[in-house]
């Protein structure tokens, strides 16, 4: 077997070994919101995957369209303009690298901070007026559904008051969280690959909020590793009306360990004829405020020992800044 040397433009980025063909979960859990017990079915499937589907969400489809339009048109767009909007130091533009210490990944992509319910100044924010409406509206509409999964968490576990976690993202009161919002677009990779190799798109990584939603356009892509089963890595079929909610390091820790946060990655797609489409998706990600203390909630101790001792958000974003995407986060806040 002839073993292609890496091509020069891909040398940092790290190839995946391909299975053929990747395994699918066909059982990715879809919570139908309007459905009955859907906060037991969220807990369910957090419980299991750290991950779940959601669909009849009441997101009009009208808000995700337009965004997703204005993003196809804002990465097509020449370079130097989406130059103009970066580095990406954390927020702006920005292409292959991700973060400040050394990741690397088949993608370029805007990461932009959030004030409350609109995009912050803290980001260099896209100069089209169309894509910051697109994305201010579609924020509204994430928040509303962070509130609404976070409450069934709570709901699902017992937890009073039901708003206790999603007021910690979505809270009206008190400090303002810190979310932050992300547009990723994977183009098929052009460069030819060694024999049963992808690249990565996006490196393995747990997010480190309390909770994550996505939403892709039709293209494969997203890989998730399941608990258990030696984190064995499955793709989740994409499906453009639904959003993908992932359980984050925060999320795991309030919980004592009861939830626990999901590892995934992007696979990009080769373009070596097989007619893959660029992959787009937006992702909202809910923290709290940076005084926002995390820790297990004495409600759900149940008798047993905290699994982890007592942080700021602030604390824990900055330890983040300071690693590696495929890092145990968490692992410096366990409990002996
Ligand atoms: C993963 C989740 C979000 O995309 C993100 C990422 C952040 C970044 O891209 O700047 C991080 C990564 C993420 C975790 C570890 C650090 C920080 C890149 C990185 C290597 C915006 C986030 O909040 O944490």
């Amino acid at each position: 077997m002839v073993v292609l040397a890496k091509p020069a433009a891909l040398e940092q980025i790290s190839l995946l070994r391909t299975p053929e063909p990747w395994e699918t979960l066909s059982g990715v859990p879809a919570v139908d919101l309007s459905g009955p017990d859907a906060a037991g079915h969220v807990v369910r499937a957090c419980e299991r995957f750290g991950f779940f589907s959601v669909v009849n969400h009441g997101v009009p489809a009208g808000v995700v369209d337009r965004l997703e339009a204005e993003a196809v048109r804002f990465f097509a767009s020449p370079q130097a303009d989406k130059d103009a909007s970066g580095p990406a130091d954390p927020f702006g533009y920005g292409s292959k690298r991700i973060g400040r210490n050394g990741d690397m990944g088949w993608l370029e992509y805007l990461l932009l901070a959030i004030d409350r319910d609109a995009l912050s100044r803290a980001s260099p924010a896209p100069s089209s007026s169309a894509l910051r409406e697109a994305i201010n509206e579609y924020v509204v509409a994430m928040r509303g559904l962070a509130r609404t999964v976070l409450e069934m968490v709570a709901e699902g576990l017992g937890v009073s008051p039901r708003g206790a976690l999603a007021d910690m993202v979505t809270g009206e009161d008190g400090a303002a969280s810190d979310q932050v919002f992300r547009l990723n677009h994977y183009p098929p990779c052009p460069l030819p690959l060694p024999p049963s190799c992808s690249v990565t798109g996006f490196g393995e990584h747990t997010d480190p909020q309390l909770v994550s939603i996505l939403r892709s356009n039709g293209a494969a892509g997203l890989q998730v590793a399941l608990h258990g089963d030696d984190g064995r890595w499955v793709s989740v079929p994409p499906n453009r009306d639904a959003f993908f909610v992932n359980v984050g390091d925060s999320l795991q820790v309030l919980t004592n360990g009861r939830l626990k946060s999901v590892r995934h990655r992007v696979v990009a797609g080769s373009g070596s004829g097989s007619g893959l489409k660029s992959r787009v998706s937006m992702i909202y990600f809910g923290g709290p405020p940076l005084a926002q203390r995390i820790a297990p909630l004495p409600q759900l101790l149940h008798g047993s020992s905290p699994l982890y001792r007592e942080f700021t958000w602030g604390e824990y974003k900055k330890a983040a800044y300071r690693s590696r995407l495929a890092d145990n986060r968490l692992a410096p806040f366990e409990e002996p």
